[in-house]
């Protein structure tokens, strides 16, 4: 980060001063490596027993599923990996049940809560374990280790729904709309399920650069900016033209196909977009995540149960984060009548929130 990108970190009074701080070393590839450095010896022990029951799960599975990192992504053909066809009829009815909710939630959620909607609260994934089963399968657990480098936690369960939007003609796109890195650690894990057809551009698919090909942009982007203080991007959002002169567009990524279509993709190391739904379309996606125990940089994640699970299994692993914080705290029922963006991170012991916490994507 450059110093007027420091000084302009830590004047932006929008956010506290423990977040301008943290982005201020977070920004810059010396203090990520710092801070990932304080992390990983702060967290010893943990990685530890992680990595030695990643492996052994990698031993026991023969880990058939496999990411490349030079790619950072992988599609999943159907029977490769267990429950997804629960998973996606348990998602038909998370969207059936929002269905007469979605007119007023649209009209309550401000700015970038409009692109796109999570529809599960903590209370609609405890209702539907089969959401969290498919995610915690010895074979996805496995290829998770394996990218990971041990058992990671399993953080997000959500069903998008991203609504279409007036201006189909693209200089209106905002936030996760335009390209940018995630920037919670330097490597992690979405694991996207289409639960409609996406056929085209007009459907706002999931569209990313393979992971080599975003390390080779961002050295012709000149070097990588940093994203917006208090954003969970680590770099980002670029505009397109910018995108446009170092891309070439045949090498980019969609994520249309029919409903049931799964990706593995490290948002992390993929420059991507999505949601830019047209007018008159919406897409509906599921989406899981996998972010290391260790992670740099904290957004809001799921309270998820834990206790269906031995402890010191790789499911009981995944589904135990270093912290609790209260059920629905950051993500209450999106369906009760108050705004679900307005209700979230409300708690009746604030000294639960992690300081410098950063806004959910
Ligand atoms: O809405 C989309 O397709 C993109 C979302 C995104 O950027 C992400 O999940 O990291
Ligand atoms: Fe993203």
């Amino acid at each position: 980060m450059s110093t007027s990108a420091l000084k302009d970190a830590l004047r932006n009074r929008e956010v506290g001063l423990r977040t301008r701080l943290h982005f201020s070393v977070y920004a810059s590839k010396v203090g990520f490596r710092l801070l990932k450095g304080y992390r990983k010896l702060m967290n010893w022990g943990t990685r530890r027993s992680r990595t030695v029951t990643g492996e052994a799960l990698i031993e026991r599975t023969g880990c058939p599923v496999k990411i490349d990192p030079e790619l950072g992504y992988r599609w999943i053909e159907p029977g490769e990996l267990p429950g997804m066809e629960a998973l996606i009829s348990a998602c038909d009815g998370v969207i059936e049940e929002a269905r007469p909710h979605l007119p007023r939630l649209e009209a309550e959620a401000p700015g970038r809560y409009r692109i796109a909607f999570d529809l599960l609260g903590d209370d609609g994934v405890h209702q539907r374990p089969e959401l969290v089963d498919a995610m915690v399968s010895d074979e996805l657990l496995a290829c998770a280790s394996d990218y990971l480098g041990g058992v990671p936690l399993l953080r997000r369960v959500a069903v998008g729904y991203s609504p279409g939007h007036e201006a189909s003609t693209g200089t209106s796109w905002a936030g996760s709309q335009l390209f940018h890195f995630d920037g919670e650690d330097d490597r992690q894990i979405k694991v996207f399920v289409l639960l409609t057809d996406v056929e085209d551009d007009r459907d706002g698919p999931l569209t990313f650069l393979p992971a080599a090909a975003s390390r080779e942009a961002v050295k012709k982007l000149g070097k990588r900016p940093a994203g917006p203080v208090g954003s969970y991007m680590r770099a980002g959002p670029y505009a397109d033209e910018a995108v446009r002169e170092v891309v070439d567009p045949r090498d980019l990524v969609t994520m249309t196909g029919k409903r049931g279509r799964v990706l593995l993709l490290d948002t992390s190391t993929t420059l991507h977009q999505g949601s830019r739904v047209h007018h008159g379309h919406e897409r509906t996606v599921f989406m899981g995540v996998f972010q290391r125990f260790e992670l740099v940089h904290e957004t809001p994640f799921n309270w998820i149960d834990p206790s269906r699970f031995d402890e010191a299994s790789p499911q009981g692993m995944a589904l135990t984060p270093p912290r609790r914080v209260p059920r629905n705290f950051y993500f209450p029922d999106p369906l009760e009548q108050t705004s679900a963006t307005a209700r979230r991170g409300n708690c009746s012991k604030p000294e639960l929130l992690a300081p410098g916490r950063a806004p959910a994507a």
